[in-house]
């Protein structure tokens, strides 16, 4: 059984103090194994779309294909459901995720980037990232668990090995903003964002997207996707979140998932 959730009050409080109000469930946890799994629990059981689970920290934290999410406490670890009516280009909600994020802490002096497919970078440095789980039911998308963590506190040491490939909000700017007021700030562009995409607005989302995204656009870059590696130059992301991914023998890939990374350029020739 899961632990009884915490009052929620101050980020019911900072949504209602943005959006007037917030109509759906709001629950905070001081700990959670992960909040997408609690949210799960709540779609499973008929929750509304846009209930809310937060956790101060995870015990379980998950990234994609089972990876941990270090979530330690004093980062924001936020859930969101969604229940997008069909036709909805899903394969955006990801990146839409990630720019609402990015867009979130730029507000507040941090110069966050977007990488394809779900990454929020400071330089080389991983602020945040986003999951995405669905369940359909006869063909039909029923929901979709958005699972947003961001590091806002400078607990480098929790991160061993991968302390330098991650950084902090406090370690970016000088006021650091409350977890609640992250996450109101996050939830409420979210809601924009996905009215937008619902409506079928995709273009002007996806040319946000691209104005953050990191520049390797035309620069070589490989894609993991399990035990395949696909290399090519990164053209553009289509309109389905797809990223075009030009091969060596110039036919373009269409990559719909994966870990991609830009290659280092090539040193210059001598001359
Ligand atoms: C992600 O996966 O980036 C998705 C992270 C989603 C976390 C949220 S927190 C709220 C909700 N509840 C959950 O249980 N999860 C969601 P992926 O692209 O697979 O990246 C995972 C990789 O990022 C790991 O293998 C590490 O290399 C690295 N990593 C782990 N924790 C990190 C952290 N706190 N900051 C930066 N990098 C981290």
């Amino acid at each position: 059984m899961a632990p009884a959730p915490e009052p929620a009050l101050d980020l019911r409080r900072a949504l209602e103090a943005r959006v007037g109000s917030w109509a759906a469930r709001v629950e905070h946890h001081d700990t959670l194994g992960s909040t997408n799994d609690r949210l799960r629990s709540l779609a499973v059981a008929g929750a509304p779309e846009w209930t809310v689970v937060s956790a101060s920290r995870q015990t379980q934290g998950r990234g994609r294909l089972g990876r941990r999410w270090i979530s330690p406490p004093g980062n924001l670890h936020l859930s969101v459901l969604l229940r997008p009516p069909r036709g909805t280009e899903l394969g955006i909600l990801p990146l839409a995720a990630g720019l609402v994020v990015a867009e979130a802490v730029r507000a507040r002096g941090a110069p966050a980037q977007v990488k394809w497919p779900n990454d929020v970078l400071v330089g080389d440095r991983k602020l945040a990232g986003v999951l995405a789980e669905a369940q359909s039911a006869g063909g039909a998308v029923e929901w979709v668990c958005l699972g947003i963590g961001v590091n806002l506190a400078a607990a480098a040491v929790e991160f061993g090995a991968l302390a330098a490939s991650r950084v902090s909000l406090a370690e970016l700017v000088q006021q650091p903003p409350a977890p609640a007021e992250l996450a109101a700030d996050v939830l409420v562009r979210l809601r924009e964002a996905v009215r937008e995409l619902v409506s079928g607005q995709v273009a002007p989302l996806l040319g946000r997207w691209r104005a953050l995204s990191v520049a390797w656009w035309g620069e070589p870059v490989e894609v993991e996707q399990g035990a395949t590696t696909l290399r090519g130059r990164a053209r553009d992301v289509d309109e389905d979140g797809a990223l075009r991914l030009e091969l060596a023998d110039g036919r373009v890939e269409r990559v719909v998932s994966g870990d991609a990374r830009r290659l280092r350029p090539l040193p210059a020739a001598a001359d």
